[in-house]
């Protein structure tokens, strides 16, 4: 567990006593970006890619505040990061008045308070001993148990005091306080799924930052189990093993939906299936099967407490292996892969994207594309149809693919392959975003020519928020208000002009064909049409594997299984679409 001794930043009065700290420090470097909230994305993508926990700095008030997005992050996705705010003297701080004004000092903010329900913990340090102890304490809590991110706000009065040598060696102790958690071993999987037909095991993200994800592999081969995963497990498995049936949910491939819809019995591990994974109406999800969940975090299980077909246990992953204890070797698997396999030749390809002969597809692209990366390389992808036209086709390769899955915000992944990118000098990084993602965070641009960093940027350019105008074509008869009418993009070529960033544009399949990447920093502007959709995708009302566009009428009837009735008569109301 240690600290990444880069510090992402945009420097402010009230924090610049810690920055001439930072920069004063030969161990320690900073890193200036040109939005904190950047910062905060990169410092998230820095833990994901070397496990190392980033830092951040902001100043009080809109410095703080500016971090927030880049902190909910970490939060949705358990990834550790820490984060220190200036703040103003105590003497000049609101609590000195007495009175509950809204600001006594200069962009005095109250940023504990705002971020308190988007971090593991976040504290106002009280004094010189406080910070020392604040240190550790928010290095342990950050990295420990369901990991996330932590915030210190320190006020400009103690950031100027001198730290003595005994509490410097204080602040750096390592040695980790081991949290007890439930890590019984007592064949729970085996007893589980002993009476089973069709077992299913899900690999969710929890399971993936526990490191579990190898072994949990290897006992479903050896066991005969076949297995599922989440978008944010799927690129830490090995995707090219015999029991791997693909990814879920409403954005998820057609047959990994269809195993979850078929199985009988479903291990759970490390997901919260929301409800990009069981879609608006949980009941829909699974109905043939009982489920066993684990999960460390007792309140992700209370969730179940009222559907009998599901079983929890609080459970810390890292210790899988005690879970895994052997390979089950009991119940006969064989008729249910002989489905899987019937079923999986039944499955159109998946990619049936609207596009017309010669034009490009966005799915076939990112194929295409895939195979032009170096080995071991990072590929940061964004939000909205593009993040889909990714996470969708991807094969399965060396590289390691991320994305900020649980908060998604537009523009994260250009300041995430900027913290990938710094934290890992020796990999390539690919940046792919969307139009409208990319003029979300497109300062950072400058950021990239300042550091000379060789992201390559494949802006998937589709001319407008295409995943919004597909929900606006399926529910508010393609009145494209705010997604294409009122919706206007720069000229990419001057972008990158001004930038000082090279650039190249693809057009057609020859373009995409013959391009090559260049060795330093790019924009690569591929021009896709505008109606590009998402496919497959769950619509509402709709089961996860009864996904559009329907093959047929009765996509249902791929299943072997009398089903029940679509979802809309299980009383579900929220949707699940975008
Ligand atoms: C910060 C932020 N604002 C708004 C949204 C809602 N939203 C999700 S996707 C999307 C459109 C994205 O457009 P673009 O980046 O061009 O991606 P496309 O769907 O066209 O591939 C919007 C507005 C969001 N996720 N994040
Ligand atoms: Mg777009």
């Amino acid at each position: 567990m240690k600290l990444y001794p880069n510090v992402f930043l945009i420097t402010g009065g009230a924090c610049a006593f810690m920055v001439d700290a930072v920069g004063r420090n030969k161990n320690t470097h900073f890193t200036c970006f040109q939005h904190e909230q950047s910062a905060a994305m990169a410092a998230d993508a820095v833990w994901r890619t070397t496990g190392k926990v980033g830092v951040t700095m902001a100043t009080s008030g809109p410095g703080a505040t500016n971090l927030i997005t880049g902190i909910a992050c970490s939060w949705f996705d358990s990834i550790p990061s820490i984060h220190f705010t200036g703040q103003v003297n105590q003497s000049e701080s609101r609590e000195n008045l007495g009175a509950k004004v809204r600001q006594a000092g200069f962009q005095e903010t109250d940023i504990v308070g705002m971020v308190k329900s988007i971090t593991k913990w976040a504290h106002k340090v009280e004094s010189i001993d406080d910070l020392v102890k604040s240190l550790n304490f928010g290095l342990i809590e950050s990295t420990s148990g369901r990991m996330g991110p932590v915030l210190i706000d320190i006020p400009m009065n103690i950031q100027k005091q001198e730290v003595t040598e005994a509490q410097k060696k204080q602040a750096l102790q390592t040695n980790r306080k081991e949290i007890k958690l439930y890590s019984k071993s007592n064949y729970e999987l085996n007893d589980f799924f002993s009476d089973s037909e069709r077992p299913l095991v899900i690999i969710g993200a929890g399971l993936a930052l526990s490191s579990g994800v190898k072994e949990t592999q290897n006992w479903c081969e050896s066991s005969g189990v076949p297995y599922v995963a989440t978008w944010g497990s799927s690129t830490y498995l090995d995707r090219s093993k015999y029991g791997y049936q693909g990814t879920i949910g409403v954005y998820g491939s057609r047959l990994g939906n269809w195993c979850v819809q078929a199985a009988d019995k479903i291990v759970v591990l490390g997901s919260r299936l929301d409800n990009r994974q069981r879609t608006g109406n949980p009941k829909s999800f699974a109905p043939f099967a009982k489920i066993l969940v684990f999960d460390i975090d007792k309140e992700e299980l209370k969730k179940y407490k009222k559907d009998k077909n599901y079983r929890t246990k609080r459970f810390d992953l890292s210790k899988s292996s005690t879970l895994l204890t052997q390979s089950m070797g009991k119940i006969d698997t064989r008729k249910w892969y002989l489905d899987i396999l019937e079923v999986k030749k039944t499955i159109v390809s998946g990619f049936e994207s609207s596009v017309a002969p010669g034009e490009l597809n966005p799915y076939l692209a990112t194929q295409k594309i895939q195979k032009k990366f170096e080995s071991n390389s990072i590929v940061v992808s964004d939000c909205g149809a593009n993040l889909c036209w990714i996470f969708q086709p991807y094969q399965p390769d060396s590289s390691f693919l991320f994305t900020a899955g649980g908060n998604s915000p537009m523009g994260y992944s250009l300041p995430a392959a900027i913290g990938a990118q710094i934290s890992n000098p020796k990999k390539t990084v690919y940046c792919f975003i969307g139009d409208g993602g990319l003029q979300m965070n497109i300062q950072e641009l400058q950021t990239v020519t300042n550091y000379e960093l060789p992201i390559k940027i494949i802006v998937q350019n589709n001319f407008g928020y295409g995943i919004i105008k597909q929900f606006q074509d399926a529910y508010f008869g393609s009145r494209y208000f705010a997604t294409g009418d009122g919706y206007s993009q720069p000229d990419f070529k001057k972008i990158a002009e001004a930038y000082d960033i090279s650039y190249q544009k693809i057009t057609n399949e020859t373009e995409l064909d013959s391009f090559q990447f260049r060795s330093k920093a790019e924009i690569i502007d591929l021009h896709l049409p505008p109606n590009s959709l998402i496919t497959p995708k769950t619509e509402m009302d709709r089961f996860i594997h009864d996904q559009f566009p329907y093959p047929n009428d009765n996509s249902i009837s791929l299943l072997p299984y009398i089903y029940p009735n679509r979802p809309s008569n299980l009383g579900g109301t929220s949707a699940s679409t975008v």
